[in-house]
């Protein structure tokens, strides 16, 4: 039977690449919405793109929920193909269109595993101090917990950072291990963690200083203060 989900009917075929994104993110453009990562693989990628934005309404409303079940943002949509989840979509950009994977297979398969590492490994515990402080700052227990939260972080960031070493990129050359992973660290600056390990924010700042993240970010911007 033809799948009915993620297959997108031909009459709304995407002639060119169309990414969700917030109508206004919450955190008034510093890029730390996800669709910042999938607009940096785009332009590491040297495609172009247009962006369809989403109200939180909008969401979790039938025509979005076709194509992002958890009516969230960001979405891919290609010809006919409809992807959710930034790793698949990093993945999709990466092994179709140049620029973010090794040539060679173990060294492909290396720099998939440190996208997972970020989004499995690294994302979650960033994730908890976010939902520490945000949803859950006025339980009488919320002082206690975000210690404890913290210091997850910091343990993740002292392995990590430990594996970079003085290296400029997590393994070899910029990779989509490295967007992903940069993605996901800038996530911890707005608590202060990031800085704490001096040589992961020198990572996130050689990220940052590439010319495709630039132009990634500057595009989130506009729209998130545009007036
Ligand atoms: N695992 C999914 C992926 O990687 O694509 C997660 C997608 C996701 O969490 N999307 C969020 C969303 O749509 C936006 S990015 N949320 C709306 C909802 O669930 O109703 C998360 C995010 C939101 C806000 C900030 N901020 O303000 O700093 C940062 C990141």
């Amino acid at each position: 039977m033809a799948p009915t989900h993620f297959v997108l009917r031909p009459e709304t075929y995407a002639m060119t690449i169309v990414i969700t994104a917030f109508e206004r993110s919450p955190d008034g453009g510093k890029g730390l919405a996800r669709d910042t990562r999938v607009r940096w693989a785009l332009e590491e990628a040297g495609l172009p793109y247009e962006v369809r934005l989403v109200s939180f309404t909008a969401m979790k409303e039938p025509e979005h929920l076709c194509v992002h079940p958890f009516g969230q943002i960001p979405t891919f949509e290609e010809d006919n193909l409809a992807l959710f989840e930034t790793g698949a979509i990093v993945l999709h950009i990466a092994q179709h269109y140049g620029g973010l994977l090794p040539e060679e297979d173990t060294d492909q398969a290396r720099a998939i595993m440190w996208m997972f590492a970020a989004l499995n490994t690294v994302e979650p515990p960033i994730l908890d101090v976010f939902v520490a402080k945000v949803l859950e700052g006025d339980k009488p227990w919320a002082e206690e917990r975000m210690v404890l939260v913290k210091d997850r972080v910091r343990a993740r960031f002292r392995q990590l950072a430990a594996c970079l070493g003085d290296d400029e990129w997590l393994d070899g050359d910029f990779s989509a291990g490295d967007l992903m992973m940069v993605s996901v660290l800038l996530r911890a600056r707005p608590s202060g963690l990031l800085d704490e390990f001096p040589t992961l924010a020198a990572y996130v700042a050689r990220g940052e200083a590439r010319p495709a993240y630039q132009r990634a970010f500057e595009a989130q911007l506009k729209v998130n203060t545009r007036v």
